[in-house]
């Protein structure tokens, strides 16, 4: 997959995150390849501005939109299935579902605002979705970015070490991963529950399985509401005092 990134701050993209861990790896394999792109190269006047007043009146200021249209408009198409991203507080929620479509493009622009946004019309004109990490207010689309970026590539076949793991990981059936637990056996008198080192690989299952509903039940039954759960799970929850009417596995 290759990445575009428009941004009045390359410096963001170009030594830190992006290069570290699995996803450096990544593009160094050349499964995914990154290309930067400075907005303000594409300004034309002799200040190379890039933002200017509201009309209408106003705090804070805009992005213009030529510099911004002319920096989507000199991208390389490769050809293949591309979409051309927004990233903006008023954008639809990012999830990992999102993560998994975005996942099948040959390549995605990333369109990265800063002061209070981009000029509407290049929201008509030029981007095919307007996405939004979450309900929070950012400086810039920059960070923002990043999160979409590492989501999306961890899914993409040869990134992980293991592709399984990425349908493996939270919310493959939408609960909230079990408690993990490493050696030593007890750290600081908290002993690791003792059916782990059971050896009995039924009852480890059956034991994760109901930490992962009591968790979830707990802390995001807005996920439980649409989890897949079948009757056993049903059964587990209301052993756990949990109350569940919704919907089962298919
Ligand atoms: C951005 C700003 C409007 C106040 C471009 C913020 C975002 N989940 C998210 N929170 N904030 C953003 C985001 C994305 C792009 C821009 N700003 C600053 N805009 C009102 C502050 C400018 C995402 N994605």
């Amino acid at each position: 997959m290759r990445i575009d990134i428009l941004t009045i701050f390359p410096e963001v993209f170009r030594s830190g995150y992006l290069q570290t861990g699995i996803l450096g790896k990544a593009i160094q394999k050349n499964i995914i390849s990154i290309n930067v792109v400075n907005i303000r190269d594409f300004a034309d006047d002799p200040h190379r501005s890039t933002d200017d007043r509201p009309y209408g009146g106003g705090e804070g200021m805009v992005m213009k939109p030529e510099p911004v249209t002319k920096a989507i408009e000199s991208l390389d198409k490769g050809g293949g299935k591309s979409l051309r991203v927004l990233m903006s507080p008023q954008g639809e929620k990012f999830d990992q579902g999102l993560a998994w479509q975005l996942s099948k493009y040959d390549q995605l622009v990333l369109i990265c605002g800063r002061y209070e946004g981009v000029d509407e019309r290049v929201k008509e004109l030029c981007v095919d979705r307007e996405i939004s990490i979450g309900d929070y207010v950012l400086s810039g689309g920059e960070l923002a970015a990043l999160v979409v970026i590492d989501a999306v590539a961890r899914l993409i076949p040869g990134v992980l070490g293991n592709y399984g793991s990425a349908m493996e990981d939270s919310f493959k059936d939408g609960l909230l991963e079990y408690p993990h637990y490493t050696r030593p056996r007890v750290f600081r008198g908290k002993a690791v529950p003792e059916v782990l080192l059971s050896g009995d690989h039924e009852k480890i299952r059956l034991w994760r399985r109901k930490e992962a509903l009591r968790r979830t039940a707990l802390r995001r039954p807005d996920l439980l509401a649409r989890a897949r759960l079948d009757e056993k799970d049903r059964g587990m929850l209301k052993d756990l005092g949990f109350e569940v009417k919704l919907r089962g596995k298919d």
